[in-house]
């Protein structure tokens, strides 16, 4: 089994040409994708037509999937490190030894630390039910998702008000008349149909309001920018909601039948007026009254988008919440164009797909996290993943002695990578399952190449929403290299362990004649059209039906979960330092061509990759001596320097630096990105355990830098 294709996962070369349904894969948003097969080869790829919000678009990445599929320089063979960690020896594996190495070193570690230290993050979202059922199988709870990084603040703070995490509250964006967007790019940072969806709005004349303290390219759509001060925006929306109250321009039957906590609500925001926001935001206190105005007169079409992690700081969740107060304030719950809430397949009539978890045994142990427990605010469903890394630093509550990251590159997304690679270091086993050469898989012990998307399937996907469906990725032709999907391997694993049977399935399609039982959909079905919908029509639930998923039924301002913490449930803002000299926060973001750092040496993203620059305001630029185009030092936290060139612009807040994330890759293998711009994240000094508590994110965008002309004195 050490070479060509394992006898279970099917080879598919046939000549001819063909058409395959399935997802993309070049980011996690996952879009629907029709793929065009000649004689083997991928010949074209564009969106699924079938889903008529896609239509046949894809985006820049989307579309350099076939560039990356016919590239050499991603993983080819199971490795296995020879010299010291991150030195980047290995000696190539069969897949039987690869995997016998993987199972005698997770039984070094059960024997230390019992199952429960055993770890698995992975990339969240379709697909978990695989990598969740695999550590329920091995015994373990510490299932992570790289969220903590990501979106985790708004996940929580929509569960402790609504009930049910972020991406159950979907945005009707077509029919909306005021969107209000807290740094949520959207039309680069982007996902493809809500990025037509939006450019669709705009041209039928919704109005946007767009909150940064830089002016990305969705600020240049918008009808309203503001600028504010970086992490400022708890205290503007303090200040909307002051003034919506005081205009009583809120929705009266919504509040009185759907919100509970209204009087702290309105004790929180007594003196937050305008005015007062304004000495905190940097946003005129007559905008703000202007901008209410213009909402109560949309309203409930407006939308308060709690943004991903408005912005990765100490009260982001606080500033998620009091997004989606206002959406519950202006009533635009559960209406055409506002806020509607994702539902099941079993909400509409329908069954859904059953779960590989049930197949294995419920584990007890708790999780090495807090989550759920310890932390109550933090749903346990995906935990916290730098309190996995505190772990294995101090083998506190317990020790973690293997882990496994799977679709996700810690060493690029978490925050200060040296931390990170100090507690990666403490493990026995570190696997990495990837298609690339990730920054985390150069310092693994064990790398597994996975199939790429084009050359695998995956289980099927339940999309909760206002139309739920059921997903499919297929595969549309045969693994170039020596690589297997993910359901083959985490099967082989536990094979080997003698964990039970939860993943013995000999081919995908047994896994989905598992999944689909019950439902009345067939395999068939699913690969004609790649998609199968379950509701006609967008289910929208009427006001004399709605019920919200929290203890009380209702949103709930003050709720247990908050109490249960000891958290406030409304806290006053906090103002953060002002930074002067040469410091600065360090903001970053995305453009349109690249996926985190996962694009960089893709043969065509690469050519057309932005130069990476640090955006600078021009007052700040002056006292230091710094002039557009220049190379300038940039330091985090006094321990990593790196150089950069400067765009001087009156576009950044002059508090805060801006640059890209997704440069600064070290693997000598990866060519084309290797040493290319600078890495945001080992610039983020000291971040990786500093954490907004009661959301858990990391506060990433608190980190202050310093910057100098090269070679002036510090
Ligand atoms: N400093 C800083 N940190 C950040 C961010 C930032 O802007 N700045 N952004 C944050 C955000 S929003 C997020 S979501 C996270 C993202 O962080 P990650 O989830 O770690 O990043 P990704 O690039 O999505 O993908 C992770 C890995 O999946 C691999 N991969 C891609 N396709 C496949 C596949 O088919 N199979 C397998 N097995 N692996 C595959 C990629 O090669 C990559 O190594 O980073 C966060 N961290
Ligand atoms: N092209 C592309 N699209 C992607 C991705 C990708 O990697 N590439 N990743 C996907 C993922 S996983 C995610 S999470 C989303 C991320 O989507 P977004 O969160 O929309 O995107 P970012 O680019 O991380 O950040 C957007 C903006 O936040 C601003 N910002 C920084 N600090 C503050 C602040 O204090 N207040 C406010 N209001 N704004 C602030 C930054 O200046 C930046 O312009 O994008 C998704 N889409
Ligand atoms: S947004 Fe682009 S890269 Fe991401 S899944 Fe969709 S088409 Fe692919
Ligand atoms: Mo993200």
């Amino acid at each position: 089994m050490s070479s060509g294709m394992a006898p279970n996962v099917r080879g598919v070369a046939s000549p001819g040409s063909r058409t395959v349904y399935s997802m993309c894969g070049m980011c996690a948003t996952r879009c629907p994708i029709e793929v065009k097969v000649e004689d083997g080869r991928v010949a074209w790829l564009q969106g699924n037509p079938h889903d008529k919000a896609m239509g046949a678009s894809l985006c820049a990445r989307g579309a350099a999937g076939i560039p990356l599929e016919y590239d050499d320089e991603r993983l080819q063979t199971p490795l296995i490190r020879t010299g010291a960690r991150g030195a980047g020896r290995w000696r190539r594996a069969s897949w039987d030894e690869a995997l016998d190495y993987i199972a005698e070193k997770l039984r070094e570690t059960i024997e230390a630390y019992g199952p429960r230290g055993i770890a698995l993050s992975d990339r969240g979202g379709s697909f978990t039910d695989l990598t969740k059922t695999f550590l329920q199988a091995l015994g373990s709870p510490n299932y992570f998702d790289h969220d903590a990084s990501c979106g985790r603040n708004a996940h929580n703070a929509s569960r402790s008000l609504y009930g049910v995490g972020r991406t159950a509250i979907t945005f009707d964006l077509k029919n909306t008349k005021h969107l209000v967007l807290y740094g949520r790019n959207i039309i680069e940072s982007l996902k493809v149909k809500e990025a037509k969806d939006f450019m669709a709005a705009l041209s039928n004349g919704m109005h946007c309001t767009y909150i940064d303290p830089r002016a990305s390219i969705t600020a240049c759509k918008a009808t309203r920018f503001w600028q504010l001060r970086p992490n400022s925006d708890y205290a503007l929306n303090l200040g909307i909601i002051h003034e919506v109250l005081k205009q009583e321009v809120y929705d009266k039957d919504f509040v009185e039948r759907f919100i509970s906590g209204m009087d702290a609500l309105r004790a929180t925001v007594k003196d937050t007026t305008p005015e007062w926001q304004e000495q905190h935001t940097g946003i005129p206190a007559a905008e703000i009254r202007a901008f209410v105005k213009e909402i109560a007169a949309d309203a409930p079409r407006v939308i308060f988008h709690p943004g991903w992690m408005v912005a990765r700081h100490k009260q982001s969740f606080h500033v998620s919440r009091t997004a989606l107060i206002l959406n519950a304030l202006m009533g635009s719950i559960e209406v055409k164009g506002g806020c509607v809430i994702a539902k099941s397949p079993e909400e509409v009539g329908h069954k859904g797909l059953k779960k590989l978890t049930d197949r294995a045994p419920k584990v007890k142990e708790p999780r090495v996290d807090g989550a759920g427990t310890v932390h109550p605010t933090w749903d346990p469903a995906s935990g916290i993943l730098h309190q996995l890394y505190a772990a294995m630093e101090t083998a506190q509550p317990y020790g973690i002695g293997a882990y496994f990251v799977y679709r996700h590159d810690p060493l690029t997304s978490m925050p200060d990578s040296e931390a990170t690679r100090q507690a990666l270091d403490k493990l026995k086993l570190l696997v990495a399952i990837d298609v690339r050469y990730s920054e985390t898989s150069w310092f693994a012990d064990v790398i597994l190449p996975e199939t790429s998307y084009l050359e695998r399937a995956n289980i099927l996907c339940q999309n909760n929403g206002p139309r739920p469906n059921f997903g499919m990725r297929d595969q549309a032709i045969a693994p170039r290299f020596d690589s297997r999907p993910a359901w083959w391997i985490f099967r082989e694993i536990l094979q080997r362990m003698d964990a039970g049977d939860a993943l013995d399935f000999e081919t995908i399609e047994e896994i989905w004649d598992y999944q689909l039982e019950g439902t009345g959909v067939t395999v068939a079905q699913m690969r004609e059209k790649g998609i199968v919908s379950l509701a006609d029509v967008a289910s929208i639930t009427p006001r004399d039906k709605l019920k919200f998923k929290t203890p009380s039924g209702k949103i709930e301002i003050e709720g247990e979960l908050l109490k249960k913490a000891g958290l406030p449930s409304l806290p006053p803002y906090e103002p953060k330092e002002v930074p002067t000299d040469n410091r600065f926060y360090l903001l970053f973001g995305r453009p349109a061509t690249l996926s985190h750092g996962q694009s960089l040496n893709n043969p065509v993203l690469n050519e057309i990759a932005p130069e990476q620059t640090l955006w600078m305001h021009p007052e700040r630029a002056k006292p230091l001596g710094i002039a557009d185009g220049e190379e300038v030092e940039i330091n985090g936290g006094g321990r990593h320097s790196a150089y950069i060139k400067v765009h001087v612009t009156p576009w950044i807040h002059p508090e805060a630096v801006f640059m890209l994330h997704g440069y600064g890759a070290t693997v000598p293998l990866a060519t084309r990105a290797c040493g290319l711009g600078v890495a945001d994240q080992r610039l983020q000094h000291g971040k990786l355990y500093e954490f907004d508590p009661a959301g858990g994110g990391n506060a990433m965008t608190e980190t202050i830098v310093t910057v100098r002309r090269k070679g002036a004195k510090q």
